[in-house]
Order: structure tokens, then sequence, then C-alpha cells
């Protein structure tokens, strides 16, 4: 029983912080502490499961229950603890590295399936743990232990990927951007069913400065795209550039004034069945478009906790209890000789 109204203190753990001095992980979990105790959840009611990698650390560092698992393994163990705990909240702490390489199998099908989850993927664009080779994410050219001549593949955007796996809650935010970060991390726990949010992490030691094109105050301003749900995609330091869709179906950049006004810009909306605009949201990236931030996606559909939990329930009414042991011994098996 919870008699006083928790506190950001209430959420941190007694264990002593690893990361690296500067490393974006700690405003990550400053603002996940302090955004808690806002949500009125028992602490004993949430639960931080990992794999491994730097960020894969949140769950020492959360005084929660949590489970720092095997390396792209997360989603797995926490796809069973929401089938059979539907009653906890669930965040899945994980990596560039971690959900979209060794992963990325898994990535696939608990954002098909719809666990409901609240996945927060720290996205450095580098192995951070291992002490800096490249990842999905790292872009074409990129030098690194593993890459000494420059990457040559094709980088994956997180949010693309979750969108084509059916993401019913696909959005972005940034570590420094605390209050952001706070209030899309808010909606992706009031979301039913798998929030993902990819959140952009300077890895300080071995990829500083990855987003700071984003980053600097000096630049940010004119390159992020805040998406808000029904109003039109408007950006720039002066806010006179928007989004505007052409004939041929095409996202376009434009400047605001006599011609072309905000009016004529495109409105978001995070709620539709067609995932088409959201695919081209996903794609627009520096240096040709500014890069979004915020909900790109969130749209209500049938949870896999639900759905599989009314299935067993209806498959017990039917036929009764089932008996594992009688199961195996029964006439069902086979002999290997
Ligand atoms: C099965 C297995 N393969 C490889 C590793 C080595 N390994 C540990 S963490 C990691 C990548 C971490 O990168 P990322 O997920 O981006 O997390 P970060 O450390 O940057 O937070 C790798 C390859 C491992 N621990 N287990
Ligand atoms: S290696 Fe990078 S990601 Fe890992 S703790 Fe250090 S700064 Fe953070």
């Amino acid at each position: 029983m919870q008699n006083k109204p928790l506190t950001k203190a209430d959420f941190s753990s007694d264990q002593e912080v690893r990361w690296c001095p500067g490393c974006g992980d700690y405003a990550i979990l400053a603002a996940v502490q302090r955004m808690l105790p806002k949500l009125g959840i028992a602490k004993e009611k949430v639960v931080f499961i990992s794999g491994i990698g730097c960020s894969s650390r949140f769950p020492y560092y959360m005084n929660t229950y949590g489970f720092h698992t095997i390396h792209g393994r997360a989603l797995t163990i926490a796809t069973g603890l929401a089938c059979t705990r539907p009653d906890l909240t669930i965040f899945v702490i994980t990596g560039d590295g971690d959900a979209l390489s060794i992963g990325g199998n898994h990535f696939l099908h608990a954002l098909r399936r719809n666990v409901n989850l609240n996945v927060l993927c720290f996205n450095n664009k580098i192995y951070g743990l291992t002490k800096g080779q490249y990842s999905p994410t790292s872009e074409v050219g990129k030098k690194t232990k593993s890459t000494p001549y420059g990457s040559l593949d094709t980088p994956l955007s997180a949010l693309s990927l979750a969108l084509a796996a059916e993401g019913s809650f696909v959005a972005r935010s940034v570590d420094i951007f605390a209050a952001h970060l706070t209030q899309t991390m808010e909606a992706a726990v009031a979301h039913k069913g798998l929030s993902f949010v990819e959140i952009y992490q300077n890895c300080n030691i071995f990829n500083d400065g990855a987003h700071a094109d984003i980053t600097d105050k000096d630049k940010r301003d004119d390159n992020i795209l805040y998406l808000e749900a029904g109003k039109p995609m408007v950006f720039g330091k002066n806010m006179d550039k928007g989004i505007m869709i052409n004939s041929a179906n095409e996202l376009t950049v434009e400047q605001l004034g006599k011609d072309k006004t905000e009016k004529d810009c495109l409105v978001h909306n995070s709620d539709i069945n067609n995932l088409g605009i959201h695919h081209q949201l996903a794609q627009m990236n520096l240096p040709n478009f500014p890069v979004p931030m915020g909900i790109v996606r969130q749209h209500s559909r049938p949870i896999y906790d639900q759905l599989i939990n009314e299935q067993l329930d209806a498959v017990i009414k039917q036929k009764g209890e089932g008996n594992l042991q009688e199961l195996i011994k029964g006439p069902q098996t086979w002999q290997v000789d």
C-alpha cells in the first residue's frame, strides 16, 4: 500500500552508476526517474528489462524490478512477462546494436505482435560497451575499429523499421531534450500495445557529437521538425519553412511567404490507417529535410497479451485445464534411434 506520493528518489537505486562521465544515458535515466512518480504507478508494478550494452545497465539504477538479460533478447523475456503479468508496466531498455543487430529478429516480431511494452532504444550510432564498433545506424563512411576504411553499409532507420513491422506507437526524442523526452515517454506509457521510442543519445567516448546537427543550439531550430498531432508541419528558427506534398505524392520543403503559407503545409495526423505518409516522415533526414521529432504514429490495434490470454481462456473453457506431464508422457512423442 502506498501512503505518500513517490518521488524521483524512490525510483533511484543505491547502485553506483557506471557510465562514463558525460554519457547521454545519465540524462535519460534522470528523465525516467522524474517521470515515473508522476504516473502514479506503484514501484512494485514497474519492471525494466534490458539486453546487453552500456544502455542495458539501466535496470541496476532503477529501484524497481528488473532483468539484465542476454544480448538482443530483452524483447523475448519482456513478451513472456507481459503475457503472464498484464498488470505490470514494462519498459525494455535497448541500444541500436542490441535492438537492431543481434536483436533485429525479435524487434520485428514484438512490434508486429503489438505486445504491451514500452521500448526505449538508445541510439548512439555505435557499439559503446564493446568500445566503438559500427552499428546498424552508423552512417556510410563511418570509420570505426571494425570499419577502419569506412562503413559501406546503408544505415537502418529505426523508425522506418518499426513502421514496417506495423508498430502501433512510433516516436523519437533526444537524451538532453528533457521536457520533450518526458512528454514522449508519458504518451508511450499511456498507449496500449508496443510503444517504440528511439532516443538519440550521445556516446561522448566512442561517437561524440553523432547527433550534433540536431542538438547544437545554433543548428537545432533549422534542423528539427517537431511533429504535433493536428498541427501544420512548420519549422525553422523563424518558423518560415514548411513540409508540403507535391503532385507525385512526395514530401517537399518549402519557404513560407506570400506564395506559400502555413495553410498549404501538411497537417500531422499520427492516427491514420495508411502508413504511407508515416513512412515518408520516418525517412526524412538531413541535409534535404529536417529530422522529425515526436510521435510519428499512434494507432490502436489489438494487443498480443490480451489476445493470447483470451485464446487460452476460451480453450480451457472448451477442453479444461491441460496437464504438462501427461502431454510429455502422451502418445504424440517420437524416439530418435
Ligand atoms: C551473444 C553476444 N554477442 C556479442 C556480445 C558483445 N556485445 C556486448 S554489447 C554489444 C553491442 C552494444 O551496442 P548497443 O546495443 O548499441 O549498446 P551501447 O553499448 O551503445 O549502449 C556487443 C556486440 C555479447 N555480449 N553477446
Ligand atoms: S562508452 Fe559511450 S555509451 Fe557507453 S557509458 Fe561510455 S559514453 Fe556512454
